[in-house]
């Protein structure tokens, strides 16, 4: 079974992730994670803090001479920041005031966090709750795409919406080259441009931006995930996955949203065969019945604004109970751009998953050989 536990705090010296049920033999392209890690960092919109930030991921176990060996593998990225932080972040250290936070952030986790883990300090909650988390989630999810990418497998992702501006997307066949040009990694070039005045508007009034975000996975065998059981639906496994990253707060597979409002003839996908079966149209996002059918997989993930806004929002000091505005140090406008690629990574995990409980192995040899077995069987079929 494939997984991992990461740990770190976004001021704390170091991301670190164990990742387990690695099947060995996989060639790691370090090159390919740490361009994930800077895209990440890149996107339009971003706050001071990736200035100092160059992530780059260092292997700590489960690998030699390039190769996984089959046991878990261990990755760090550093936080550069630490450096400015190492008084406040310190393990054992002299007790400081420096840094304190003591009015939450609406939005945030800090005031639950400050209440369920009965702290005196609003910080020792935002270190951990912070997205800076993602990084590492990043270089994981890169490990699993360079896995499925040996079963033919390719993912992309790309931002549909920032604010109320939304793109027009049309599928290029230079589909990456067009996101990779945008500095908000929106394939239209319209709307990018529209994106990236938004985002300036909401720096010059103190505000924060949330957006949408697309992700594809193409060459997905039909078959993963089953109806059999209502934890192994496909689409809850993903949905799962990608709620779980931080301020996002819905998730959509295909058209999901938008065929509640139709009629049952608009909204399905019908049924041709040439060679293989093919579907029309694609509104299911490649799933039907808990079940990946072998169109596209296609996932939107949903974000909330940044709940750190220069001009703040009301909230309480939790010392004094008075009323006051909230914490504010630095942060970003809008991060909608690096959830693109943390989506992307998180989608890589899910799928590495699924696709290892189907045709698991211990070896990406055996891994290789039984995917393509089974895409042989469908032939038949
Ligand atoms: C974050 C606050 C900001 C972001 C951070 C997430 O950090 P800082 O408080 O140091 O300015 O830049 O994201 C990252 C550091 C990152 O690498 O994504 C938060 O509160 O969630």
């Amino acid at each position: 079974m494939l997984r991992f536990l990461d740990a770190g705090e976004s001021h704390g010296k170091l991301l670190v992730a164990i990742v387990d049920g690695f099947p060995s033999g996989l060639k790691i392209d370090v090159d390919f994670v740490n361009r994930q890690l800077l895209l990440r960092q890149s996107g339009y919109g971003r706050g001071g803090r990736q200035k100092i930030e160059k992530d780059t991921v260092e292997f700590l176990s489960g690998v030699r001479f390039g190769e996984t060996i089959g046991s878990p593998v261990t990755i760090a990225i550093k936080n550069m920041d630490f450096d400015n932080w190492k008084n406040i972040m310190t393990p054992f250290g002299k007790h400081t005031q420096e840094g304190k936070v003591i009015r939450p952030r609406p939005g945030h986790a800090d005031l639950t966090g400050y209440l369920k883990y009965d702290r005196e300090d609003i910080r020792d909650v935002l270190e951990r709750s912070s997205a800076r988390e993602t990084a590492i989630r990043t270089a994981v999810g890169a490990l699993c795409e360079l896995l499925l990418k040996e079963v033919g497998v390719s993912l992309v992702s790309f931002v549909v919406a920032i604010g109320k501006i939304k793109a027009n997307i049309e599928f290029y066949d230079d589909i990456e080259k067009k996101i990779l040009n945008s500095p908000v990694f929106c394939p239209d070039e319209k709307a990018s441009d529209l994106m990236i005045a938004k985002i300036e508007e909401a720096k010059r009034g103190g505000e924060s931006l949330g957006g949408v975000v697309e992700a594809i996975a193409k060459g997905v065998v039909p078959g993963l995930g089953s109806y059999t059981q209502w934890d192994r639906r496909i689409d809850a496994q993903l949905a799962f996955g990608l709620m779980g990253i931080q301020a996002v707060k819905a998730i959509e597979i295909g058209e999901g949203f938008g065929n509640a409002f139709k009629f049952g003839s608009e909204a399905h996908d019908e049924i041709y065969y040439d060679n293989s079966y093919k579907r029309y149209t694609n509104r299911a996002g490649g799933i039907e019945g808990g079940m990946s059918n072998g169109e596209d997989i296609v996932v939107k993930a949903y974000m909330k604004p940044i709940p750190t806004l220069k001009k703040g929002l009301k909230s309480v000091n939790v010392e004094t109970h008075e009323k006051g505005i909230s914490h504010f140090e630095r942060s970003d406008i809008c991060a909608v751009p690096a959830l693109s690629i943390v989506v992307r990574s998180v989608l890589a995990f899910e799928l590495a998953y699924i696709y290892l409980e189907k045709f698991g192995s211990d070896t990406v040899k055996e891994f290789v050989k039984r995917v393509s077995e089974y895409k042989e069987y469908l032939k038949t079929k």
